[in-house]
């Protein structure tokens, strides 16, 4: 069975993690949202692809998730001597990704090449494919009216400012990277991964053809709304913020026109007959991986659930 996975952020890195551990080589491949992305230091930063790719690798963080395991942070310290911007933590061995692959984006490589060869160094076998070489931007427009880069709302201000809308500049330009429309095409099955769906999910949605396709084909989504409450990140805030109360149906609602079935945790069953009643067939399971083995289960049941409706489909 062959898996296309929308993923950005820690939530999107752990189900591809968990995905890659269910599925042979070659039948998995991850679009990763870029517009997180941001120049700082000069050095292009990349930090939805780094995350989805570290993880793959088993040298991510454990604990935040982002960033490489037992990381030192001597550049960041020397900056701070420097009264220079330490508000983005960058590690000393994550300095060289940046690096290398600024190096290469200047002497003009693809951002999807150099990804690839990255993945091959790391000995991560899923086909990890930013959502486009192109630059796409996620602005948050703030309620005190300022227009924020993704990463100053996120990290430097904490997500703390109201959120009045988002702004997706370079969006509707962007041609996908080499791959990623024929991995949506060739799939049996679509994940949206538990990612936000305003800046993780979104963007890599409004990428030319990308929607359009999954409209067609459509996906499965996985619920990051647990209970009303972000698992990680501020999905959640957003919603309520937007005036939408936040909640797995809101997420559901989000997509509604590009899925099939929905993955929602335990804690929400009673959300169960509101799902269904949108055309989605529902999927009741526990969502929150702490674990290794919460990914692996996860993904376990996601690819049942999807070869059921596939065999379905067949008969
Ligand atoms: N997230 C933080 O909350 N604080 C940081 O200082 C930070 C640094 C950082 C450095 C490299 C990297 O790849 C990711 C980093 N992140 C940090 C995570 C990143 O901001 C978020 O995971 C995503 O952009 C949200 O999906």
């Amino acid at each position: 069975m062959k898996v296309a996975v929308l993923a950005g952020g820690v939530g999107g890195a752990k189900l591809a993690h968990g995905m890659a551990n269910c599925l042979p080589a070659g039948a998995l491949t991850i679009i990763v949202n870029t517009g997180d992305d941001f120049s700082h230091f000069g050095l292009t930063i990349c930090p939805d692809l780094d995350t989805v790719c570290y993880t793959l690798a088993g040298i991510a963080n454990p604990v935040s998730g982002w960033g490489l395991r037992d990381e030192t942070f001597n550049a960041l310290d020397h900056i701070q001597t420097l009264n220079g911007p330490t508000w983005f933590k960058i590690g000393d061995r994550d300095l060289g990704t940046h690096l290398e692959r600024t190096r290469r984006l200047q002497a003009g490589e693809p951002l999807s090449r150099v990804t690839a060869d990255f993945c091959q160094r790391w000995e991560v076998s899923p086909l990890v494919l930013p959502m486009s070489d192109d630059p796409v931007r996620t602005i948050v427009h703030t309620r005190d009216g300022r227009r924020l880069s993704f990463q100053e709302y996120f990290v430097r201000e904490a997500c703390q400012p109201a959120v009045a809308r988002f702004e997706l500049p370079g969006a509707a330009d962007a041609a996908p990277a080499a791959g990623v429309l024929d991995a949506l095409e060739q799939s049996d099955v679509i994940v949206i991964a538990p990612s936000n769906p305003w800046v993780s999910i979104d963007p890599i949605l409004a990428v030319a053809g990308i929607r359009g396709i999954i409209e067609r084909r459509k996906a499965l989504a996985v619920s990051p709304i647990i209970g009303g409450q972000t698992v990680k990140g501020p999905a959640a805030k957003m919603y309520a913020e937007l005036g939408i109360d936040p909640s797995a149906l809101a997420v559901a609602r989000h997509y509604q026109s590009l899925l099939w079935g929905f993955v929602f945790d335990n804690l929400d069953a009673e959300l169960e007959p509101q799902i269904a009643s949108l055309g989605i067939i529902p999927l009741i399971e526990q969502t929150l991986m702490r674990s290794d083995q919460d990914r692996v289960m996860l993904a376990r049941k996601i690819l049942q659930f999807s070869e059921n409706r596939y065999l379905r489909r067949e008969r």
